[in-house]
């Protein structure tokens, strides 16, 4: 998987997510996550624990989606209503509906989040940045408010172990580096409209702190 590995088919990916309406595909989503994924991977096996979680969580929103009731799972926005008006979704704590769509989603969310900081920093980067620490900085503003402390120290160490700036751009498989900030400028904006679709959507319905 790693050689087939690019930059553009997660810019794709992403791109696809959007209908007309500005609905956000869940087919498109779990699929530009697993292109991430199989990216993640190739970078070696300190970052499975990483990877394990997102495909279980990408799994289960498939499976969904797969299912039965499936129709309702075509964008997030119809998952968010299916799923609050048939109160599928555990609100306060854990309980019934430890695996809903809408609280699987919203780790990845989460996520994107830090994936939308990261680019952003590797866009603007120059020859002397780590990114090692423009991943932990992405991090830090992002996904570890949401973590507890051992998994924040675990993401720490996973950090170091990232290969340099060159050979980041190297494997984002996009040509030169000029061509990869270019791609980045492209992919970026479109990241950031899915992103805040879906915060805009969770806010209104107040689902920002699912358990
Ligand atoms: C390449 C470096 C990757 C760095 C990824 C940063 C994220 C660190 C997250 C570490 C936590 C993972 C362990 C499990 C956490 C769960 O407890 C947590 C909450 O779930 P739950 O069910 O317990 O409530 N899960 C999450 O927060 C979801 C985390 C998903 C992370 C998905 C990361 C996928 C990364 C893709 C690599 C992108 C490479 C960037 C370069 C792209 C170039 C185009």
């Amino acid at each position: 998987m790693a050689d087939s590995f690019s930059l553009r088919n997660v810019l794709e990916n992403f791109k696809s997510c959007l209908s007309d309406n500005k609905e956000v595909y869940i087919k498109y989503y779990i699929s530009g996550w697993r292109e991430l994924v199989s990216f993640m991977n190739s970078l070696g096996s300190v970052f499975s624990f990483i990877s394990k979680d997102a495909v279980s969580k990408i799994q289960i929103l498939e499976n969904f989606l797969m299912g039965e009731n499936g129709t309702h799972y075509l964008t997030v926005q119809s998952m968010v209503k299916y799923e609050l008006d048939n109160e599928l979704v555990d609100l306060t704590k854990r309980g019934s509906h430890p695996e809903s769509g809408c609280r699987t989603l919203l780790r990845l969310h989460r996520a994107l989040r830090w994936l939308q900081l990261f680019l952003e920093s590797l866009r603007t980067s120059t020859e002397d940045s780590k990114t090692s620490v423009m991943c932990s900085e992405a991090y830090n503003a992002s996904l570890a408010q949401h973590h507890p402390w051992i998994i924040r120290k675990a993401a720490g160490v996973a950090f170091c172990a990232l290969p340099g700036r060159d050979a980041f751009f190297e494997v984002m498989n996009a040509g030169s580096h000029q061509e990869v900030v270019t791609l980045l400028g492209e992919a970026l904006p479109l990241i950031s409209e899915v992103y805040q679709i879906t915060e805009d959507l969770y806010a209104k319905n107040k689902l920002l702190d699912l358990p």
